[in-house]
C-alpha cells in the first residue's frame, strides 16, 4: 500500500485528509449508486437479488462505476451493504423488493451461536474481488471508498430483523444483558476489521464507518455500544494500515461529535442534514475533515432552492478541509440531472 502522499497526487479527494483545503471542494454522494439511475435499475434486474449483486465482483464493479462515468465524482464507494456482514457471518438475510432488508433475528444470546467469524471467508473475498477490479477500472484520479456498518447499527439490524424506528429491541437487550449484547457487538467489530482490511488490501484508499442509528442512545449507552467499538475498529485499522483516512458518520447525533472525534480517532466526520453548518465549520477548524451535508430532499426539489443550499455550505467551509456530501443518501426519486446540476456548480467554483 503506497502511503498517503503518494496516493495523494493524484486523487483529489484526499487531499482534505493531508490537511490541505482544495478549490473546488471534492465531491461524491452516499448512496450514488442506486434506484435513481435507470442503469442501475437494469442491472439489479439483470442480477436476479440485491445480495447477488453484492456478491457479484462484475456486477457490483459496474454500478459502483456508473455514477463515476456519468458525473465524474472525486469518489467511488464500493456499493456493497452494510448487511453483508451478518449475512457472511451466517444470519439468513433477504431484501424484499420495495420493503428493504429482513433478517431471521438474533434477540438474545442463545441464538448467537448461529454466528461465526469463521464463516466468513467466501462472501468477503467476493467483496474485496470487486474492490480490486475496481482499483483497475476507475480512472487514476478517482478516489476508492471502502465501508462497513458500525457494530451499533448493525447490532440494530440483527437484532430487529429489519429496520426500525426506534431501535428499541437492540436498546433493550442492551440494557437487559449487556454482557450477551457485549459479546454480539464485539463480533461485529471483529468481522468489521477484517472486512475493513481486505477491502484495503484490496485497493481502497479510504473507509467510511456508517453509524445511521448512533442518534438513538442514551449518552452512556453511546459510549459503550458506539465510542467504544469504533476506537477499536479505528486502532485497528491505524495498526495494519497506517495512513488510510477513516471517516466516521454517527447520524443523528451532533450533540456528541466532540465525544465522537476524540474518543474515537476518526480522521474526518461524515455530518447529517440536522447538523449545523456552524458546528461543521468549528470541527474543520480544528483540524477534522468534515463532509456534508446537504439535505437529500434538496435533490428532489432542485431549482433556487438547491442551488442557494450549495451555496451556503461551500460558504461556510471556504478554506477549510472539506468534501462536499449529501447528510444522508440519496432517495430513489431523485432526477439524475439535479444530481449532474450540483456537480456542475461546484466545479464552477474552482
Ligand atoms: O433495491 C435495491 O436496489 C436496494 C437499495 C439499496 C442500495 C442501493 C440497499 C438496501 N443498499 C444499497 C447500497 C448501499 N447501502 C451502499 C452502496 C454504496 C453507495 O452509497 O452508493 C451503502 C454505503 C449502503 C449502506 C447502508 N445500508 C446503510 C448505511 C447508510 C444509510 O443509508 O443510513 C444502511 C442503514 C443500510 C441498510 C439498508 N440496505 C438497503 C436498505 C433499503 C437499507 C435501509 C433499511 C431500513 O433501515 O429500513
Amino acid at each position: 500500500m503506497r502511503d498517503l502522499e503518494s496516493r495523494t497526487a493524484e486523487r483529489r479527494f484526499l487531499f482534505p485528509f493531508t490537511g490541505k483545503a482544495v478549490a473546488p471542494a471534492p465531491v461524491w454522494l452516499m448512496r450514488q449508486a442506486g434506484r435513481y439511475l435507470p442503469e442501475y435499475r437494469k442491472v439489479r434486474a439483470q442480477a436476479g437479488s440485491f445480495l447477488k449483486l453484492c456478491y457479484s465482483p462484475e456486477l457490483a464493479a459496474e454500478v459502483t462505476l456508473q455514477p463515476i462515468r456519468r458525473f465524474g465524482f472525486d469518489a467511488a464507494i464500493l456499493f456493497s451493504d452494510i448487511l453483508v456482514v451478518p449475512d457472511a457471518l451466517g444470519q439468513t438475510v433477504r431484501f424484499e423488493e420495495g420493503e428493504g432488508p429482513r433478517l431471521d433475528p438474533i434477540r438474545a444470546l442463545d441464538d448467537l451461536g448461529r454466528l461465526a467469524l469463521s464463516k466468513t471467508g467466501a462472501k468477503f473475498s467476493l467483496v474485496c474481488e470487486t474492490v480490486a477490479r475496481l482499483r483497475q477500472d476507475l480512472p487514476r484520479e478517482t478516489a476508492l471508498i471502502g465501508f462497513c456498518g458500525a457494530p451499533w447499527t448493525v447490532a440494530t439490524y440483527v437484532v430487529e430483523g429489519r429496520g426500525s424506528a426506534d431501535q428499541s429491541a437492540a436498546r433493550h437487550w442492551a440494557y437487559r444483558d449487556p454482557q450477551g449484547f457485549s459479546q454480539l457487538v464485539e463480533l461485529l467489530t471483529d468481522a468489521s476489521i477484517e472486512y475493513l482490511s481486505g477491502q484495503v488490501r484490496a485497493g481502497a484508499d479510504a473507509l467510511q464507518i456508517f453509524d445511521s442509528w448512533a442518534g438513538s442512545l442514551a449518552d452512556d449507552q453511546f459510549e459503550r455500544w458506539v465510542i467504544a467499538p469504533t476506537a477499536k475498529i479505528v486502532q485497528a485499522m491505524r495498526a495494519r494500515h497506517p495512513g488510510v483516512p477513516i471517516i466516521g458518520f454517527p447520524r443523528g447525533a451532533s450533540a456528541m461529535l466532540t465525544r465522537y472525534i476524540e474518543a474515537t480517532g476518526v480522521d474526518g466526520v461524515s455530518c447529517d442534514t440536522s447538523c449545523p453548518l456552524g458546528v461543521m465549520q468549528k470541527k474543520a477548524r480544528s483540524g477534522t475533515v468534515v463532509q456534508g451535508n446537504l439535505d437529500p430532499l434538496l435533490l428532489l426539489t432542485g431549482g433556487d432552492a438547491l442551488d442557494r443550499r450549495v451555496e451556503e455550505i461551500c460558504a461556510s467551509m471556504n478554506g477549510l478541509p472539506f468534501v462536499f456530501n449529501l447528510g444522508h443518501g440519496i432517495v430513489p426519486d431523485t432526477p439524475p440531472e439535479n444530481v449532474a446540476r450540483v456537480v456542475e456548480r461546484l466545479r464552477a467554483k474552482g
